[in-house]
């Protein structure tokens, strides 16, 4: 196993086949309202111009890597920027969340155009670029986008929900729209992410974080497939590149997904059993995750204790240490610290 200091991009390296110790580390929204430096920021623009500002954006993704040396640096951005660039309106409303004029009919489809997406995202690629120039020569940039399922959630929706029951009915009640839906974010998520790699991403992660709603045969159909198909054109352009998946509330479907869909690394949220799955998958697959975020928030003996069990848990397997999901508002930022400290620690 190669240690840790002398790789140059230890995430990536992992990504890429090797085995590094102790393993990299990296946070789910680790740029947020937990830092301070980040809520200064976060008066002067509102969310969607911070995305498209690259000054701000470039900022605000380097802030936890300034805080913490992360080992990985992921774009500031949003899963929905997706969506609005088509051309479905999107407002991020103050203790609300995003809140989108939402997809019901074949009309409402067919006024989106995915032949925008590059261009409009002209501030996303020049945030990439810069980042890859700024990054400490440690760091490995990550470029993300939703999962076609996940984005289509909060596109037929209008915004975020506990049980996304629109969605649902469209898809029983209106298969083939659905299903036109998919296929147009399948291949549009395909060419952003394309995008992102030709702007300097490294690697880059699908957050699935709605695919755990679905019965088995949706999810395959809804989740894995869209996925493998994604993997497939990515792979097709950018053969170097690796991708990671988040297949979030997946369960037991998490290893046919680990199976069939071809990704470099399969992101596990805290549910899940890390060293058990591990068993289960691809042995040339690397796994990410999966610290409790409440863990996090609460600090102390029982970080430390459950930070080291996950890590040692998984010692011999190519990991990725990460949350289980994304950092919560309200946690101290020295419980970070502790955390990184600890997981480098040996
Ligand atoms: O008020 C604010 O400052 C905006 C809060 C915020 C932030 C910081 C939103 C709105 N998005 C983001 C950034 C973001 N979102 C990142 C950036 C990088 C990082 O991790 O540091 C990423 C990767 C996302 C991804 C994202 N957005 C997901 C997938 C991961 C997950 O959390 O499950 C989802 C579901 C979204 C939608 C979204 N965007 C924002 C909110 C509040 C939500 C959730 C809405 C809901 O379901 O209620």
């Amino acid at each position: 196993m190669t240690s840790h200091n002398s790789l140059s991009k230890p995430l990536l390296n992992v990504l890429q086949g090797r085995k590094v110790w102790p393993p990299p580390i990296w946070l789910m929204r680790q740029a947020g309202r937990y830092l301070p430096e980040f809520q200064a920021l976060r008066a002067k623009a509102n969310f969607l111009t911070r995305c498209m500002t690259p000054d701000i954006a470039v900022e605000l993704t380097l802030q936890p890597i300034r805080r913490y040396q992360m080992d990985g640096a992921i774009l500031f951005s949003d899963i929905l920027i997706l969506p609005w660039v088509m051309g479905q309106s999107l407002n991020f409303i103050e203790g609300k969340g995003p809140v989108l004029e939402p997809i019901r009919e074949e009309r409402d489809l067919n006024a989106l155009n995915e032949e925008k997406v590059f261009e409009a995202i002209a501030p996303v690629r020049e945030t990439l670029s810069i980042l890859s120039q700024e990054l400490p020569s440690t760091t490995t940039l990550l470029g993300f986008a939703g999962s076609p399922f996940t984005v289509a959630c909060y596109m037929v929706e209008g915004g975020g929900s506990r049980d996304f029951a629109q969605t649902r009915k469209m898809m029983l009640q209106n298969p083939v729209l659905f299903q036109k839906l998919m296929t147009l974010l399948t291949r549009a998520t395909a060419n952003m992410l394309s995008a992102h790699i030709q702007s300097g991403a490294e690697a880059v992660m699908l957050f699935d974080s709605w695919g755990g709603i679905l019965p088995p045969e949706e999810f395959r159909k809804f989740v894995t497939e869209p996925t493998r198909q994604i993997v497939e054109i990515l792979k097709s352009r950018h053969p170097e590149t690796p991708v990671i998946g988040f297949p979030r509330l997946g369960g037991i479907m998490s290893v046919d997904y680990a199976q069939k869909t071809g990704l470099d690394c399969l992101a596990l949220d805290t549910v899940a059993d890390m060293a058990r799955i591990a068993e289960m998958i691809p042995e040339n697959m690397a796994l990410q995750g999966n610290l409790d975020p409440m863990i996090l928030l609460n600090g102390g003996e029982p970080l430390v204790t459950e930070a080291r069990r996950i890590r040692d848990s998984l010692k011999g397997r190519r990991h990725i240490f990460n949350l289980g999901h994304g950092v919560m508002q309200q946690t101290p930022p020295e419980n970070v610290s502790l955390l990184v400290e600890t997981v480098r620690s040996v």
